[in-house]
C-alpha cells in the first residue's frame, strides 16, 4: 500500500500579507496533566485516532508542521480504512430503517434550502409525537436528485466514532466531534465555505473532488462564520480527488467545497473545537473572581495596571495546561460500550478476575489532602489516601491485570471494594464479561 502526501504550499500576494501577521513558530507541546496529578496518558488497544488521520505523517510532524498552519492530504488507496467507524452499508441501514430523526440528520443542497420539515414527519405515539422523523421515502428522492444526507453527531450515537474522537481528544487536548456526509453522485453538498473547527475529512467509500482555497479570515471563532463579505475565495491551494482511505486536514478558516463526479461519496467530517488563547485568558479571568480587586466597582479601586499584572500573573504556561487539561478531561460525555454485560459481570468478579482500563477514558489521578480523586467524564471519585498505591497501579495499567497483582496494603475484600466500584463508574472493564 503506498501513500502519496501533499502538503499545500501557500503562494502568491495576499497570502504573503496574511503570514505576516501570523506567529512566527509555534512549538507543540503534548498536554501533560495538571495539579499533583499522579499519572499521565491513558491507554489504548486500537491504533490512536491522530494516527489514523495523518499516518505516514508521524503525529509530531503533523502537529509541528500542519496543524492550524497548512491543509494536509494524504493519498492511500486503501478501500475500507474507515469502515469500522461507519461503513456506506451502516448508512443504507441507518438512513432506509425509518429510524432517523432531525437533528440526527438534515439534508443539505448546494444553492438550495431544505427544511426539515418537508422530509420528516411527526409520528402519533403516547404520551408524545416521535418528532422530526426521518420520511423515508422523501429523503430517498431527495437523494436521487442530489441532496447530500448528513448524519450529525454520531460521536454520540456510534461507539466506534466515539471513542475515536475520544483518541484524538487525547492527542490534541481539544474536544472533537463528527458528522457524516453522504453525496450522491453528480452532485454539491455545500457551497464555498469555511468551518469555525479544523477538520479531519476521512473518506470512506466513492470519490470526491475538494478545491481548497486561501483563508479570507484566519483562524475564525464560534462565530465568525463565513459570509461572502469576507471576501471571495482566494487562491486555490488544493484541487485533488479523495478517494477510499484518503483524508485531508483543513486548519479551520480555509475555504473548501467538495462536488461528486461518479460515484456515490462516502466522508466523515471529525471537527475538532479548539480552545484558543481568547478562551484560556477567559478562563483566567473568571479565576480573578477570587481576588476582591476584581469584585470592586470599575469606577473605585487600583490602576488598570495592577489587574493586568494580577491577570499576567495567573497566564502562567502551567495554569493554562491546567485549566484546559481540567475542563477537558471533566467535560468528557461518558462511553460505555458493553456496560450492561460489565454490570452483570459484577456478580463473578473475584480476586483473580481479569480487568483492563476502560481505553476511552480520559482521566487525571490527583492527589489531595489525606486523599486521593480520580477525575474523569464528569464524576470526581475520591478515595482515602491509603488506597493510593492501588489506585495508581490500576491508573496506570498498560496490560490486563487481577485484584489480587495489585501492589499496596489493601486487604483482599477491599480489593474487591475497589476495583468493583471502578468497573460500575465505567473506569475499568471485566475481560471476559
Ligand atoms: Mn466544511
Amino acid at each position: 500500500m503506498s501513500a502519496r502526501i501533499s502538503a499545500t504550499r501557500r503562494s502568491g500576494p495576499t497570502s504573503s500579507r496574511r503570514s505576516a501577521r501570523r506567529p512566527p513558530t509555534r512549538t507543540w507541546t503534548t498536554p501533560t496533566p495538571t495539579r499533583t496529578t499522579l499519572t499521565a496518558t491513558p491507554t489504548t488497544r486500537t491504533p490512536r485516532g491522530l494516527e489514523r488521520c495523518v499516518d505516514p505523517v508521524g503525529a509530531r510532524e503533523f502537529l509541528e508542521d500542519y496543524w492550524e498552519r497548512r491543509p494536509l492530504a494524504i493519498e492511500r488507496h486503501e478501500e475500507g480504512r474507515f469502515d469500522d467507524l461507519l461503513s456506506e452499508a451502516d448508512v443504507e441501514q441507518i438512513v432506509c430503517s425509518g429510524g432517523l430523526r432531525y437533528p440526527g440528520f438534515r439534508l443539505v443542497k448546494a444553492g438550495e434550502q431544505l427544511r426539515a420539515r418537508d422530509y420528516t414527519v411527526d409520528i402519533p405515539w403516547r404520551p408524545t409525537p416521535f418528532t422530526g422523523t426521518a420520511d423515508v421515502e422523501k429523503v430517498l428522492a431527495e437523494w436521487e436528485r442530489g441532496a447530500t444526507v448528513v448524519l450529525q453527531g454520531l460521536h454520540l450515537t456510534r461507539p466506534a466514532v466515539g471513542e475515536f474522537c475520544r483518541s484524538l481528544e487525547a492527542a490534541l487536548g481539544h474536544p472533537a466531534q463528527a458528522n457524516a456526509y453522504y453525496t450522491p453522485r453528480n452532485a454539491q453538498g455545500l457551497p464555498v465555505h469555511h468551518d469555525t473547527h479544523d477538520v479531519f475529512v476521512l473518506q470512506v467509500a466513492g470519490e470526491k473532488r475538494w478545491r481548497v482555497y486561501d483563508p479570507a479570515f484566519e483562524l475564525p471563532l464560534k462565530n465568525q462564520r463565513y459570509s461572502a463579505d469576507l471576501g471571495a475565495p482566494g487562491e486555490t491551494v488544493e484541487d485533488r480527488v479523495l478517494g477510499p482511505g484518503d483524508t485531508l486536514y483543513l486548519p479551520r478558516g480555509w475555504l473548501h467545497e467538495a462536488v461528486t463526479s461518479q460515484t456515490d461519496s462516502l466522508h466523515l467530517t471529525i471537527g475538532v473545537n479548539v480552545v484558543t488563547w481568547l478562551d484560556a485568558f477567559k478562563a483566567a479571568l473568571e479565576e480573578l473572581g477570587d481576588d476582591v480587586r476584581f469584585r470592586r466597582s470599575w469606577q473605585a479601586g487600583d490602576g488598570v495596571d495592577e489587574l493586568v499584572e494580577a491577570l499576567r500573573g495567573r497566564l502562567g504556561r502551567d495554569d493554562v495546561e491546567r485549566r484546559a487539561r481540567d475542563r477537558l478531561v471533566r467535560t468528557r460525555r461518558p462511553l460505555r460500550e458493553g456496560q450492561m454485560r460489565q454490570l452483570r459481570g459484577l456478580e463473578e468478579l473475584g480476586l483473580d478476575t481479569e480487568l483492563e482500563r476502560r481505553s476511552s477514558v480520559i482521566a487525571d489521578l490527583v492527589a489531595g489532602d489525606g486523599s486521593v480523586s480520580l477525575v474523569f467524564e464528569g464524576r470526581e471519585l475520591t478515595f482515602p489516601g491509603h488506597v493510593r498505591r492501588e489506585l495508581e497501579a490500576v491508573f496506570g495499567a498498560e496490560q490486563p491485570f487481577t485484584p489480587a497483582e495489585l501492589p499496596g496494603a489493601l486487604d483482599d475484600p477491599s480489593r474487591l471494594v475497589l476495583v468493583r466500584r471502578l468497573v460500575r463508574e465505567g473506569f475499568l472493564t471485566i475481560r471476559d464479561a
